[in-house]
């Protein structure tokens, strides 16, 4: 008798999941949840505005949990306004924003160098645990490995060839601003650390602000984690 007793119980509580299921609006029908920092406009997607600045997070995350993603991974502005990003993460993960004209403008944040074999290195910090990576090399050379400028550094290369530094009087606000035209072959924030994180040695930034000044689509992606994409249209 017990037995039967269950069996009606398990049959009732299927019954009500099936009935619940089929009164309850499905996820897809349910108003998306707005938040008061967001606007809709048409032809836009959700975005957040700060001051008429389109705000674009690069990367997330706490503790040991990174998230390696732009948010949101497309914006939608008009030409003369601008876009900034910024490392939210709490563990201290960088992350650039680089428009590159084609893949051979990938800047690695290593690269080697060859020196007089006889070009010794000494660390401003005595007490530092390091030593460059040093490797026999020929004619007289070694081979260096040292961090690259146009990785680390804000750098733009121009449509015929120049190279630029960017932003430098900003470094020590951590802010980086600059206005694009669209036709450089290069534009790279530098590595942005969350704010207060980077560590000793490294430029300590944390947003990049670009006005776009002319339309266009413009393809970015993070040169730390080549996977992280994202796009601006300008209209
Ligand atoms: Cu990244």
């Amino acid at each position: 008798m017990k037995k039967f007793y269950y069996l009606m119980a398990g049959i009732a509580i299927v019954a009500g999941l099936i009935l619940a299921s089929s009164v309850s609006p499905s996820v897809a029908d349910k108003p998306k949840e707005v938040k008061t920092y967001q606007v809709y406009a048409e032809n836009r997607k959700y975005q957040d505005y700060e001051d008429g600045v389109a705000k674009v997070r690069v990367g997330a995350g706490r503790g040991m949990v990174v998230l390696n993603k732009f948010f949101p991974s497309t914006v939608e502005i008009n030409a003369g306004e601008k876009v900034t990003w910024y490392n939210p993460a709490e563990v201290a993960e960088p992350h650039t924003v680089t428009f590159m004209k084609s893949a051979e403008y990938f800047a690695a944040p290593e690269v080697a160098y060859a020196v007089p074999s006889t070009t010794t290195f000494t660390p401003l910090d005595p007490s530092a645990n390091a030593e460059p990576t040093v490797i026999p090399g020929q004619d007289g050379n070694n081979i260096v490995v040292v961090a690259n400028a146009r990785s680390y550094s804000p750098s733009v290369i121009t449509e015929d060839g120049s190279v630029l530094r960017i932003g430098e009087t900003n470094y020590a606000d951590g802010e980086t601003t600059y206005e694009m035209d669209g036709t450089e072959n290069y534009v790279n924030s530098g590595w942005l650390w969350p704010e207060g994180q980077s560590p000793p040695g490294t430029q300590p930034l944390d947003t990049f602000t670009v006005t776009f000044k002319n339309a266009g689509t413009f393809d970015y992606v993070c040169i730390v984690h080549p996977w992280m994409t994202g796009q601006v249209i300008v209209k």
